[in-house]
């Protein structure tokens, strides 16, 4: 695929300016009413002490979620705020289900808070461990309660993270992940057939930087997680990423913190081409999309992503797929 970055840009360009023209004036008086853009919100499901919180804290690079062994005794919605590059960010834990934790009664609770606390998701993890063989009832409460509480549309956003992949054997792994997969898409399909059959999942570990094929999880996860991201969510979470992925220039090419491999970074260019630039120019009017983002946009086009868009539209590898 080539791509050609002028026209891009200065598509891109053409959206911010028909964003901003589309905002409500901002005098002093209105200023405090002008719509404020919500958070990028992550939603943690899966249960307890799979990694949820270690995970989260190592793809945006901080420790936001606090993380631990610990044992939960309240069924609680927790919500963790953040900002990154000035961009606002929510992180919701649903309560981590476990098996002492009596069915009867807290699953009504538990799909009530996450009805209430929940407005819209821009990235779904469904979290379980790598090295479990079989899906446990609280695992199967938790897909059952999360579909019918978000609607089964909400599996568009998602991506399973398999968490431990360090405690499985090498000879193992790909088999692993394979059947696990497999598990959870089934159980996924009982409430969102078409999304299950595509489900990806991606296999970390919170204990070192690669999983047991040597390669590294992170710049995967990361990947995965911006091919899943809700479409109008997707550019402000990538402007606020740029530092940790686009490479130094300074002198040579300084490693990243997510450092995508050219084929990963294919992937990334695609979505942001495909679902976001595209998407906007062709759908229904840009400011719908992006909404409230309309800010985070202009900053883009103005110069506040300029980096990142040279980064991800500049070399057209023959790995874009
Ligand atoms: N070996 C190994 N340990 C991990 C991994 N991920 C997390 N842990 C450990 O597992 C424990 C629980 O991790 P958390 O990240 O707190 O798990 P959680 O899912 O957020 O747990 P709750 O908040 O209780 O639901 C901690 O002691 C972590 O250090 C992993 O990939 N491999
Ligand atoms: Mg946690």
């Amino acid at each position: 695929m080539k791509v050609d970055v002028e026209k891009l840009l200065a598509e891109l360009a053409k959206i911010a300016k028909a964003i901003q023209d589309a905002q409500p004036p901002k005098s002093s008086a209105e200023g405090s009413r002008s719509p404020k853009a919500r958070p990028l919100t992550f939603l943690l499901a899966g249960r307890t002490g799979t990694g949820k919180s270690s995970t989260i804290n190592s793809l945006l690079g901080s420790d936001i979620a606090p993380t631990g062994k610990y044992r939960p005794t309240t069924l609680e919605v927790k919500k963790y705020q953040y900002s990154h590059q000035g961009v606002a960010y929510e992180i919701i834990d649903t309560p981590g289900l476990c098996d002492d934790l009596p069915e009867a009664g807290n699953d009504e609770k538990y799909f009530a808070q996450i009805k209430a606390g929940v407005q819209e998701v821009d990235s779904l993890w469904y979290v379980t461990r790598l090295d479990d063989s079989r899906l446990s009832s609280d695992e199967r409460r938790g897909i059952k309660l999360v579909s019918k509480a978000l609607g089964s549309d909400i599996w568009k956003q998602a991506v399973i993270v398999f968490t431990y992949a360090d405690a499985v054997r090498p000879a193992e792994y790909a088999e692993a992940l394979t059947e696990r997969t497999k598990i959870i898409r089934e159980e996924v399909a009982k409430y969102a057939p078409t999304e299950a059959a595509t489900l990806p999942s991606v296999a970390v570990t919170n204990r070192g930087p690669t999983t047991p094929d040597g390669a590294e999880w992170l710049p995967e996860l990361f990947k995965m997680v911006v091919e899943r991201f809700n479409a109008a969510g997707m550019l402000p979470f990538l402007v606020s990423m740029q530092d940790d992925v686009v490479p130094k220039q300074t002198n040579g090419k300084a490693k990243p913190r997510i450092n995508l491999s050219g084929k990963q970074k294919g992937r990334v260019r695609k979505s942001l081409v495909d679902r976001v630039i595209q998407g906007a120019s062709m759908g229904a009017s840009a400011g719908r999309t992006f909404g409230p983002w309309g800010a985070v946009l202009g900053a883009v086009a103005g110069g506040a992503g300029v980096a990142l868009y040279n980064w991800l539209l500049e070399e057209q590898d023959e790995s874009d797929s």
